[in-house]
């Protein structure tokens, strides 16, 4: 795990190859029966009802959805309106390990880009807590993320995120600004048709 240093702030760490190919194709599966269960959804933005290009599902007690109202967790897939699936034990090891001192997670974000698709720049801060970190897993064709401070106007680096990566953003680095410029056509033969999928584990409750 290496701690990346953007605008002097502690706290964002990125472990390359995380996941070597086996354990991403396993985790792949796992990924694939949830959104059999929990379909991927196309979520909107709030107020002006612009639908994001990113499709998404979650799994865990709570999942992230925006549409016209907002944003917010909820514990029922907003389109089949069924609990969400669980999230899969090798996210949690992942959490435990990295994010020891924190509660177990409640969410996982799971965010499918196609070609072409992207995410702007924002901040995670929809949880009730910024105690734990947000722990994200790639899978399929590279990424360039991008992340800045915790302004919007602060200076902002970009970095490659490649299948098997993982980058927590925790402490200080917590509510950095951040998002995906574009997904790199062709980087990965994880995903049959292509494409990239990212995972967020959060924790939304405080400490119990
Ligand atoms: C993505 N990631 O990689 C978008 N959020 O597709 C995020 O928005 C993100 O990678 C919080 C922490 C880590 C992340
Ligand atoms: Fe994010």
């Amino acid at each position: 795990m290496q701690n990346i240093n953007i605008n002097g702030l502690t706290g964002l760490k990125y472990a390359p190859d995380h996941f070597d190919r086996a354990a991403q194709e396993i985790l792949l599966a796992k990924i694939r029966k949830i959104i059999e269960e929990a379909p991927l959804f196309q979520p909107a933005m709030p107020k002006t009802d612009k639908a994001f290009s990113v499709k998404m599902s979650n799994c865990g007690p709570l999942g992230w959805v925006s549409d016209i109202n907002g944003y917010r967790y909820q514990p029922k897939h907003p389109i089949t309106n069924e609990p969400w699936p669980e999230i899969p034990a090798t996210l949690l090891d992942l959490w435990k390990e990295v994010a020891p001192a924190a509660p177990e997670p409640e969410a996982c974000l799971i965010n499918y880009y196609e070609t072409g698709a992207r995410m702007g720049l924002h901040q995670d801060r929809d949880e009730l807590t910024f105690d734990a970190p947000v722990v994200s897993v790639s899978l399929g064709d590279t990424a360039t993320f991008r992340v800045g401070g915790t302004s919007r106007k602060d200076p902002t680096k970009s970095f490659r995120l490649n299948s098997g990566d993982v980058v927590v953003l925790g402490g200080e680095a917590r509510l950095a600004f951040h998002g995906i410029d574009r997904v790199l056509k062709g980087t990965s033969t994880l995903l049959k048709n292509g494409g990239r999928i990212n995972l967020t584990l959060r924790r939304v409750s405080p400490m119990p």
